[in-house]
C-alpha cells in the first residue's frame, strides 16, 4: 500500500533518477512514456461472464447491464487515468436487447453516448462467435447457412467497430472439435479462410481485424486457430488491415511468447495482447507483474512499438480478464497497476550494456543485465506521473477508501 507525501515521492523519483542517469537512461522520459501509457479493459469482467461456477454466485456488485458495466469501467479509468477505452462484445453488450440475428449497428450509438457521458470510449469490438448455433462451428461450419449467419455477424460488428468505437474488430472464434476424425481438418481451415476473405473485402475500408489464437477450449481435439502461424497466414493473406492478437493465457506451458512478439514485429503484422495470468491453463485472472511480462514489455518498447508517436504503428492492449470469485474492479485495478510497472521495468533496461555483453557472447552477464532492471523498484517512476496528472498514487486503495463498493452492493442486489 503506497501512502507517501509529496516531499517522500520526489525524493525517492531524484533517487532513482541518479541511479538511472548512471546507465544513461532519462527518468523524466520514462515517466512521461508511463504517463501516456493506456490498456482497454473488458466489458465481460465487470458482469456476469465467468461467474457462475457455484451456483448462482457472482462476485460482489456484479453489472447488470451494459450500461452498469461502463459505470465501473469509468471509475477504473477515473483512479488511474489509463484505461479510457472499453472492449466489447456484440451479442453480450447490445443496449437493446435483442435476438441474436437481429442485432441493430444503429443501437450502439446510445452506448457510445453513454460512454462518452462517463468519460470513456468504445474500444476494440469483439463479435461473439458462440452464440445461437455455432456448437458444431461458427465460420469454419460445414453447415453454409451457419457460416452465412456468422459472417453477417462479423459485419454488424465491423460496422458497429467503425461508425462507434476505435474500428478495430478483435476475432477469436471457439471452433474446433472435440475428437479425431470430427472433421476435416483441412476443409475446417478452409471455410474460416474464405469466411474471413469474405468478411474482410466487406467491411468498412477504415477498420483493422485481428485475430486471435488459442490451442485448446471448447475443442479438445484441435481448434480451426491454434496458434500463432496459423492466425499469422490468415491475416497475411488478408491484407494489412489485418494482423494478430496474442491472448497470454492461449498457448501450450512454457511457450515463448516475447518471441511471438518479436516476430510479428519483424513481419511489421498488426498487432495486439489480450493480457491475464494464467496458472493452469486458460484461467483469465489478473496480470501480475511477473519476468514474463516483463520481457515482453521489453519487445515492445525496443521493437518501437509501444508508445510509438504513429498510432498505426503500436499495437492495441486490451486486458482480457474474469472475476469467478474476487472483487471483480479490485482485480481489473490490480492488471493495470501490473500492467504499468512491467511497462516502467522495461524502460529502465541498460540497453548499451545489453548490447554490448550480447555482441562478446557474455550470456549470464547479459541475463543479469536485464533482471536488474526486473529488479528495480520502479514505483517512483509510476507515483510521480500520477501525481503530476491528478491521480491517487495507489488506485486500488482509493477504490477501497471511495464507497463505490459499498453503494453497487447496495444498489444492485436485485437482478
Ligand atoms: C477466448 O478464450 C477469449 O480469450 C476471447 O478473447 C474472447 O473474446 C474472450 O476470451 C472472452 O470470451
Ligand atoms: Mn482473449
Amino acid at each position: 500500500m503506497a501512502d507517501f507525501s509529496k516531499r517522500e515521492i520526489a525524493e525517492r523519483y531524484d533517487l532513482l533518477g541518479r541511479d538511472l542517469a548512471k546507465k544513461g537512461i532519462e527518468i523524466d522520459q520514462a515517466k512521461d512514456r508511463i504517463s501516456r501509457f493506456t490498456v482497454e479493459v473488458p466489458s465481460w469482467v465487470f458482469g456476469a461472464f465467468g461467474g457462475g461456477r457455484f451456483s448462482e454466485y457472482l462476485p460482489p456488485g456484479a453489472a447488470r447491464n451494459v450500461f452498469e458495466k461502463f459505470d465501473d469501467a469509468a471509475i477504473v479509468n477515473k483512479l488511474t487515468g489509463a484505461t479510457p477505452k472499453v472492449s466489447i462484445n456484440i451479442g453480450w453488450d447490445d443496449p437493446d436487447v435483442g435476438p441474436f440475428d437481429k442485432i441493430q449497428v444503429d443501437s450502439f450509438k446510445k452506448l457510445r453516448d453513454y460512454a462518452q457521458k462517463v468519460g470513456l470510449k468504445i474500444g476494440t469490438v469483439n463479435p461473439t462467435y458462440y452464440l445461437k448455433g455455432s456448437h458444431f462451428g461458427s465460420l469454419s461450419a460445414n453447415n453454409p447457412e451457419t457460416r452465412k449467419r456468422y459472417i453477417k455477424h462479423s459485419l454488424v460488428s465491423a460496422e458497429v467497430a467503425s461508425r462507434y468505437a476505435t474500428g478495430v474488430l478483435t476475432i477469436w472464434l471457439p471452433d474446433g472439435s472435440l475428437y479425431p476424425g470430427q472433421v476435416d481438418l483441412q476443409t475446417a481451415e478452409r471455410n474460416v479462410a474464405n469466411s474471413l476473405k469474405e468478411i474482410y473485402s466487406r467491411m468498412p475500408e477504415s477498420g483493422y481485424m485481428l485475430i486471435e489464437y488459442k490451442l485448446f477450449e471448447p475443442g479438445t481435439y484441435h481448434t480451426v486457430i491454434s496458434d500463432v502461424s496459423v492466425a499469422s497466414g490468415l491475416a497475411r493473406s488478408l491484407g494489412d488491415r489485418a494482423g494478430v492478437i496474442i491472448d497470454l493465457g492461449h498457448h501450450p506451458h512454457g511457450v515463448n511468447i516475447e518471441h511471438i512478439v518479436a516476430r510479428l514485429i519483424g513481419d511489421r503484422m498488426l498487432g495486439g495482447f489480450h493480457f491475464n495470468t494464467r496458472y493452469a491453463s486458460d484461467d483469465d485472472l489478473a496480470v501480475e507483474p511477473s519476468m514474463e511480462i516483463f520481457r515482453i514489455f521489453h519487445k515492445l518498447v525496443t521493437g518501437g512499438v509501444i508508445g510509438n508517436s504513429d498510432p498505426r504503428k503500436d499495437w492495441v492492449y486490451v486486458i482480457d480478464q474474469c472475476s469467478a470469485l474476487e472483487n471483480r474492479i479490485h482485480a481489473v485495478l490490480h492488471s493495470v497497476e501490473s500492467l504499468t510497472v512491467s511497462y516502467a521495468k522495461a524502460l529502465v533496461v541498460d540497453e548499451d550494456k545489453l548490447g554490448r555483453f550480447q555482441d562478446s557472447n557474455e550470456i549470464i552477464l547479459a541475463n543479469r543485465t536485464l533482471v536488474d532492471a526486473f529488479l528495480t523498484d520502479v514505483r517512483p517512476i509510476i507515483y510521480m506521473a500520477r501525481q503530476e496528472k491528478g491521480l491517487p498514487i495507489d488506485p486500488i486503495e482509493a477504490y477501497v477508501q471511495s464507497g463505490y463498493q459499498q453503494k453497487i452492493d447496495r444498489e444492485r442486489k436485485q437482478r
